[in-house]
């Protein structure tokens, strides 16, 4: 008994101390909800990594398969994943993602679970595993790994039944279990409907919201790869971001109201800043090809993404609080192209020039308020993520001044909020002294929201002292790191989409389901292209040529595969001919019997 009491005592008196120690700290303020897992932060910090398209697809000259294509065309020459992984690692990716299988079903790695395989190609005499390649190569040069794995298979003669549903379970298992660690697996939300399907060549529509049982998908990826997060545009992981250009908006947040989205969710333009009252943390992930498609055509050589628009996409994507996802279409010979590797590491270049000199380091950082000891303004310049600046419970307006020891040029800006207790800023405004006193810089875009990263590129001013001033938080204040940088010839540029060369000149008539180009006489034809407009949009198409109206013959006919979500002009080749009309005609439309619309249309 008397054991027992002097215990009990001891425990009392420990505890009291604990108290009078932790009465001495200032308490963290606490998490506003929703937070984001610890592995999410982790995604976030990789800021940039690469994808990589390749298949059959490559070999077809296709952007979706049809399912039906055949294996011995699948032979890459000179295949080297670890020029994949060279070329990423100095473009600064840190992690590679690979289309195990794509929507035509072929899989680039040796499943069991079917034939339309690489164990069936000339590649490698069938024994070649390239998921299994690629996953040694990025463990070689340090990057991480993730799979894409498509839902809709285009190829599989029982998908749309319950037991294709049980393959898509069984590749996921395979996936996950025999190539080592995996960061991300990527599920699409695409299904165009028609396929292949073991020869049915029938339309297939599931229902996107309990088909595939993705809660199970999302349950397999937790047990067997905790630290991977899972894609979709809703989540669980992260999502996507509304757009296949790379950016995210200006204002993102990294919140949905996760019961609304699912994939192939209709109202997808939200996803490009998120839902501000969102219950459950699902950051943006900004997925971009560094050529207009997403396989390899020689056609797109001329059209790789330039320095400048990929340093504007940076800009636009990590640097609005999303992660940056970059494409490379691998070619028929098995390697990414060389202008692609030259633009992309020279993109990475420009980045790290830009962001080279932080003048915060030496400039001197106070703060209108402070919580206290742990919390203090110099936290905001320690490079140090995990420790934070903070203000006092319900402070949720401040300022932080800047003072250079000379007058600097500064045309960048950075700030970080400390997500693992949530995204708060709602609005702030940067300002800088001259001579008439404080004046707002020109960010070219609004200044709302921070999250994990924000990056502002402005004219260049020249200053002593800056202000940072935030006007709107969903609960105190918790800001990681502050960057002010000048980035030589680095005044904000806008980057235009490349200018199409001029097609034929015509007079066009107009139906809902066609357009008919006259040409005035006779000429010699070979394509055309289509740049659809927002609505209206054309899938399926069938191209007319001939020299009179009452004898026209069908040029060419197929699908604009993948262009609701990426909706780049459409180039078809056929075989020349000579024509005074052309007409395209819509067999299918995104939206069935919406009359068509179009941004461009060139014949050539
Ligand atoms: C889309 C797919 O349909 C495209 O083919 C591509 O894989 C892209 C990344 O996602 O939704
Ligand atoms: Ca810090």
């Amino acid at each position: 008994m008397r054991r027992y009491i002097i215990s009990i005592l001891g425990c009392l008196i420990a505890a009291t101390c604990l108290n009078a120690q932790s009465a001495a700290v200032v308490n963290a303020p606490a998490p506003v909800s929703p937070l984001p897992q610890p592995k999410q932060v982790a995604w976030q910090q990789l800021e940039t990594y690469a994808f990589i398209h390749f298949g059959l697809n490559t070999f077809g000259d296709r952007e979706w398969g049809y399912g039906d294509a055949d294996l011995n065309d699948f032979n890459p020459t000179r295949l080297d994943c670890e020029q994949w992984a060279r070329v990423c690692k100095e473009a600064g990716m840190k992690g590679i993602i690979i289309t195990a299988k794509h929507h035509d079903g072929f899989c680039l790695w040796q499943t069991k679970y079917t034939d339309y395989s690489i164990r069936n190609t000339p590649y490698k005499d069938g024994k070649g595993d390239i998921v299994g390649e690629l996953s040694a190569a990025c463990k070689k040069y340090g990057l991480k790994f993730g799979v894409y794995l498509s839902p809709w298979d285009r190829h599989q003669a029982f998908y749309g039944t319950p037991l294709y549903r049980e393959y898509f379970h069984a590749q996921l298992e395979e996936l996950l279990t025999q190539y080592g660690d995996i960061f991300e697996v990527w599920f699409d939300g695409a299904n165009g409907g028609d396929g292949y399907y073991g020869g049915a060549r029938d339309t297939r529509t599931i229902d996107r919201r309990t088909y595939y049982d993705y809660p199970r998908a999302w349950q397999t990826v937790e047990r067997l790869q905790p630290m991977a997060v899972c894609f979709s545009d809703g989540g669980p992981g992260c999502r996507w971001v509304g757009n296949e250009q790379g950016y995210a908006f200006a204002t993102n947040w990294s919140f949905l109201r996760i019961n609304e989205v699912y994939p192939g969710y209709d109202r997808y333009k939200e996803l490009q800043q998120g839902h501000a009252d969102g219950d459950t943390w699902v950051a943006a992930e900004c997925n971009t090809s560094i050529r207009p498609g997403w396989f390899y055509h020689k056609r797109e050589d001329e059209k790789v993404k330039t320095v400048d628009k990929l340093v504007d996409l940076y800009y636009r994507s990590v640097g609005h609080n999303g992660t940056f996802l970059l494409n490379f279409p691998v070619t028929p010979e098995g390697l990414i192209h060389p202008i692609d590797s030259a633009n992309a590491v020279d993109f990475y270049k420009h980045v790290r020039n830009e962001l080279r000199t932080n003048l915060i380091d030496k400039a001197k950082v106070k703060t209108s308020a402070e919580r206290g000891t742990d919390f203090k303004a110099n936290n905001l310049k320690d490079n140090n993520y995990n420790t934070y600046w903070a203000t006092p419970d319900n402070v949720i307006t401040a300022s932080i001044s800047i003072k250079f020891s000379k007058r600097e040029k500064v045309n960048r800006m950075m700030l970080q909020e400390y997500i693992p207790l949530g995204q708060r800023v709602k609005s702030f405004t940067v300002e800088y002294l001259t001579e008439k006193g404080w004046q707002n810089i020109d960010a070219g875009e609004e200044t709302t929201t921070i999250g994990y990263k924000r990056l502002l590129r402005f004219p260049t001013i020249t200053t002593k002292e800056m202000r940072i001033r935030i006007a709107d938080s969903r609960g105190p204040i918790c800001l990681s790191e502050l960057g002010a940088y000048y980035a030589q010839g680095g005044d904000r540029k806008t980057t235009d989409d490349w200018m199409e060369t001029k097609g034929y000149d015509f007079e066009k008539t107009e139906t809902t389901e066609s357009i008919l180009a006259d040409l005035g006489n006779t000429k010699i034809v070979s394509s055309l292209h289509y740049k659809p407009s927002s609505t209206g949009i054309i899938t399926h198409y069938e191209i007319l040529t001939g020299e009179t109206l009452d004898n026209m013959q069908t040029a060419a006919k197929g699908e604009f595969s993948n262009i609701r979500n990426n909706p780049i002009m459409q180039d078809v080749y056929f075989t020349p001919v000579s024509a005074r009309y052309v007409m395209l005609r819509a067999t299918k439309t995104v939206i069935p019997n919406e009359p068509i619309k179009y941004e461009t249309i060139l014949i050539k």
